[in-house]
């Protein structure tokens, strides 16, 4: 019998590649390519790997001569995720793909999940896998992390008043068009608030962003590359944007508040 995936088409997008950043990924690239293969044939997928000293790099060009439907980037040092994702999409785009998925490389998103996000796709410009949506789960992670991602949601959907439940989640699908909307050259590029700014601007632009339930799982191999300044730094950069947003809105309001006086009204 044909699982759900297996089922899952999607001619009607377009090209489509998912996006792996590695750092120190030597055991899950492997297996997270052959999901991903295996979960969607007709997908691409690029691994952009930050010169990781356990050798993913080398792992991944392997892989690569094997398989036409995986390729590498091959980047000079560790900059972070986001540096990482922006230089994807810059290929992903200059290569002719309609659809550009993120995705982690260690198991935390599940391949076999990708056609959810691709199918909310059709009537989206963004789709959000999501953690905190009726039907989104996070399977073994302590409570403390869950809490710190949940708050950290909560906090972001306040200060920047988006209307998403989980928008510092790393596992999305977004089309062409809309990286060709947001000016990824001035996108905040450390860390979780990548994310954040991703999904601010894509909102802000006026584009259809929308979430569907995703079933997070913690990494079972290899260790984590999060860390206590990438969330100072995010909480920092979201209260900024924040106060930044708030006081330009004020400012608009004043100015039309002047007008209007100033018209006789
Ligand atoms: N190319 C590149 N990839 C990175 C970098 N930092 C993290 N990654 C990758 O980004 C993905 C997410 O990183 P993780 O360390 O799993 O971060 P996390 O999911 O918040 O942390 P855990 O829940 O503890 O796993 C993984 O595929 C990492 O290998 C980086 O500097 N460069
Ligand atoms: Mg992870």
């Amino acid at each position: 019998m044909q699982t759900e995936s297996e089922a899952a088409q999607f001619p009607d997008l377009g090209r489509i590649v998912v996006i792996i950043p590695t750092y120190n990924e030597r055991e899950n690239v492997e297996r997270i390519t052959a999901r991903v293969r295996a979960a969607l044939p007709e997908v691409d997928v690029l691994i952009a790997d930050d010169n990781s000293p356990d050798g993913t790099g080398a792992l991944a060009d392997r892989m690569a001569a094997r398989d036409p439907h995986v390729r590498v980037m091959h980047r000079l040092g560790k900059e972070g995720l986001g540096a990482a994702y922006l230089a994807g999409f810059q290929w992903a785009l200059e290569n002719g793909y309609d659809v550009i998925v993120e995705m982690d490389a260690d198991g935390s998103h599940q391949p076999e999940q990708l056609h959810r996000l691709l199918a909310a796709l059709r009537n989206a410009d963004l789709v959000l896998g999501s953690r905190w949506v009726d039907g989104g789960e996070v399977v073994n992670w302590p409570r403390s992390r869950e809490l710190l991602s949940r708050g950290g949601s909560l906090y972001t959907r306040i200060a920047l008043g988006v209307p998403i439940r989980d928008v510092t989640g790393g596992y999305r699908a977004f089309r062409a068009s809309t990286l060709r909307t947001i000016d990824l050259h001035s996108v905040a590029s450390a860390g979780y608030v990548f994310q954040v700014d991703l999904a601010n601007r894509a909102l802000k632009s006026g584009l259809r962003v929308v979430e569907v339930p995703i079933t997070f799982e913690e990494r079972e191999l290899g260790d984590s590359k999060m860390d206590n300044r990438i969330v100072r730094e995010a909480l920092w950069r979201v209260t900024v944007w924040g106060v930044g947003e708030r006081a330009e809105r004020y400012r608009q309001w004043r100015e039309a508040h002047r007008r209007r006086r100033g018209t006789g009204w």
